[in-house]
């Protein structure tokens, strides 16, 4: 029974890996800062300040602090259908992120 487990679970993670070396990443992004709400690092944002920087379904996101500080607040959600968002609350503060997105091969080569 221990074995089936492995060997699904070996499966999956193959299969993530050729997903992903079926696309690219874009440009790291940054359209917002942290004042105000907060840092909203939405799709929407970004396509507005640069039009179609970003694919038509992000296949994955990732997100980074712009700066070394260690400590971070706010509320994060993060996803690749809508974006990133960093919301301030009445206790903790944002950091100022970017994002990018793994777009499909056909974005890539477009
Ligand atoms: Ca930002």
């Amino acid at each position: 029974m221990i074995g089936w487990v492995i060997v699904l679970i070996a499966t999956l993670q193959v299969g993530n890996a050729m997903t992903h070396e079926a696309g690219c990443f874009t440009e790291w992004l940054n359209v917002d800062d942290p004042t105000g709400d907060g840092d909203f690092e939405t799709i929407a944002a970004q396509n507005l300040a640069q039009p179609d920087s970003v694919c038509d379904q992000p296949l994955d996101i990732e997100f980074r602090p712009t700066s070394q500080m260690s400590t971070s607040g706010g509320v994060i959600v993060a996803n690749p259908i809508t974006g990133f968002t960093c919301t301030n609350t009445l206790t903790s503060s944002c950091l100022d992120y970017e994002v990018r997105y793994l777009c499909p091969a056909t974005f890539c080569e477009s």
